[in-house]
């Protein structure tokens, strides 16, 4: 019978970190040893079951890109930025993020439909956020982040930098329309790997 209180070792404490068996953790302070791993294990616990089931990872999936040379990209150069279908049928929308804009200026997106982000920064470090989405990134200047998101109804939808990127940073925002799924047309766009064609 051992139901005495005199023992202040805990079980599981000494068990887990047998090193530390000789020294006196208050019962309290084990209770909230305790919590605080269980709080830690919950929260990996979820990250990872996310990551493994959802697909959600870091934006940037350390996939590199030079930013001095953009505009001489494929994948990036001027004509090939916005809205573009591939030959799956997935939605890919390219932008770059420039101080003091987003670019390009205006796009129109369906509702109800997964787009893929695809963000690149010219210069500095900024971030995209887009409220009521998941939306929200970091852009670090010299890889891609790569964002999957869609938007439950047709509107406007504001498009914020939350990275401080200068002097103009509190007007580097711009909108995104939209649009109901049956009325939005897929752009007619060359595919997205050509776009060397006016060099
Ligand atoms: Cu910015």
């Amino acid at each position: 019978m051992h139901t005495e209180p005199t023992k202040p070792k805990s079980q599981w404490l000494s068990k887990l970190f047998p090193q530390w068996a000789h020294i006196h953790i208050d019962q309290l302070e084990q209770k909230w040893i305790a919590v605080s791993l269980a709080a830690v294990a919950l929260f990996v616990g979820v990250i990872t079951l996310d990551a493994l089931f959802h697909g959600i990872n870091p934006p940037s999936k350390v996939e590199t890109i030079d930013s001095a040379s953009l505009h001489l990209s494929k994948e990036f150069a001027e004509d090939n930025l916005g809205v573009q279908v591939d030959g799956q049928g997935n939605i890919i929308v390219r932008m770059v993020a420039g101080r003091y804009s987003f670019f390009p200026k205006h796009i129109d997106v369906p509702a109800e439909t997964p787009l893929t982000f695809r963000w690149v920064s010219m210069d500095v470090l900024h971030g995209v956020h887009i409220p009521m989405t998941n939306m929200s990134t970091m852009i670090v200047p010299g890889y891609v982040a790569e964002i999957t998101t869609s938007f439950p109804k047709p509107g406007d939808y504001p498009l914020l930098c939350n990275e401080y990127c200068g002097l103009g940073h509190n007007h580097m925002w711009s909108n995104i329309s939209v649009i109901a799924k049956e009325n939005w047309t897929a752009p007619t766009k060359p595919a997205a790997t050509g776009g060397t064609s006016h060099e």
